[in-house]
């Protein structure tokens, strides 16, 4: 009797472990098929014979299956391919999740000098994933934006290859998105920083339907990877604890060096004032357009917004100029009138280099100033 009962209960064990070794065979057969699809993309036979590592996709359209799961594929295969070719590459390509809101690859306070010798092979040498015109995009994830980075020019180009050689890394650490645009003030004239900007805005968005804008000095070097090069939820001004300021902010309302608006805040303030000529008061009448709409500025830490400044001699034909007094008091009248609705200006050329695109233009000179008396 006893052997008998013996006997049953072997039997159930033995059934019990039969049926739990069948759950993780098949537990098994299904992570295994999860990962095996994502490696080798066995789906892509959808793909109407684009090949997705052979065709030029941008990580962007991979929306269709950030956080992969056997579910999903499942879901993918009852997808029927559509006769429009954009439509099958969100099926299709490669899934890629949205990057990090904090990048894991940041390092933080950065050595910055300006003492070795800088080459413009060498910069390209360092930095071969990035495409003609200065574009690079994150390979392993999808940017929540995408960065038009500006820079007024003129007689720069030993500070553009510092520039380009600490930016690049930088930019790509943080997992952005980005395009890198010289806006180029053609001729002797005298300089104006506040329309050039304005210039980079409209000239960008030729090149692609970028969401936010970063102006920069070709002078100013961030010394924190962790100032992320992307826009916030107020206008941000990134510059704040500059070397020459003494890593301190000059004045409460100070808006220079390196800011960033998206295209809706940038549009809110009617752009950038264009009839600033020579050094100074632009970027003050720009926080005031800022402030008089509504808006507050945001900044980084201060151990975070610190920046070094390449020494130079005062730009020749852009000196003080002596009306920026009187016109930033004025920022309430003339910013309807003046702005990116009044630009005008006159592209000479437009040219793509492996690490930025140089974007030469006309735009003109100051009015005559009225006689005195
Ligand atoms: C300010 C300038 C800014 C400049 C900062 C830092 C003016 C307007 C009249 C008060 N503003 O004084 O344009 O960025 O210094 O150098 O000159």
């Amino acid at each position: 009797m006893t052997r008998l009962m013996l006997g049953r209960t072997l039997e159930r064990i033995c059934k019990a472990v039969l049926l739990l070794c069948l759950v993780h065979f098949l537990i098994m057969m299904i992570l295994y098929f999860d990962v095996y699809s994502q490696r080798f993309d066995i789906f892509s036979r959808f793909n109407n014979g684009r090949n997705s590592s052979s065709s030029r996709t941008h990580p962007f359209y991979n929306l269709s299956r950030p956080n992969a799961t056997f579910a999903g594929y499942l879901g993918t295969m009852n997808h029927i391919p559509s006769a429009h070719p954009e439509a099958n590459v969100t099926s299709t390509a490669k899934p890629v999740p949205p990057c990090p809101e904090v990048p894991s690859g940041l390092v933080g306070r950065l050595l910055i000098e300006f003492s070795s010798m800088m080459t413009m092979e060498r910069v390209q040498k360092e930095n071969p994933n990035v495409t003609e015109g200065g574009r690079y995009s994150p390979p392993d994830c999808r940017a929540k934006q995408k960065v038009a980075v500006i820079i007024p020019f003129r007689h720069r180009d030993n500070h553009l290859k510092y520039w380009l050689h600490y930016l690049h890394p930088i930019l790509r650490r943080q997992k952005i998105d980005y395009g890198i645009y010289i806006i180029n003030q053609l001729g002797e004239d005298t300089f104006n920083r506040a329309k050039l900007l304005n210039i980079g805005y409209v000239e960008s968005l030729k090149e692609d339907s970028y969401d936010c804008f970063i102006f920069s000095d070709v002078d100013l070097i961030p010394m924190d990877d962790r100032n992320l090069y992307h826009c916030y939820d107020q206008p941000r001004h990134f510059a704040i604890a500059m070397d020459k300021f003494g890593f301190r902010l000059p004045y409460a309302g100070y808006f220079g060096g390196v800011s960033g608006l998206s295209k809706k805040q940038f549009l809110k303030i009617n752009g950038f004032p264009n009839e600033y000529w020579g050094w100074g008061g632009e970027d003050d009448d720009i926080y005031n357009r800022i402030t008089l709409n509504g808006m507050k500025v945001s900044r980084p830490d201060v151990r975070i917004g610190r920046y070094r400044m390449i020494k130079h001699e005062r730009d020749k034909h852009n000196e003080p100029n002596p009306q920026r007094f009187n016109k930033i008091q004025n920022t309430k009248n003339t910013m309807k009138r003046d702005g990116i609705s009044s630009l005008t200006y006159r592209v000479v050329q437009v040219k793509k280099y492996p690490l930025y695109t140089n974007i030469s233009v006309e735009i003109g000179k100051p009015p005559p100033r009225p006689m005195k008396g």
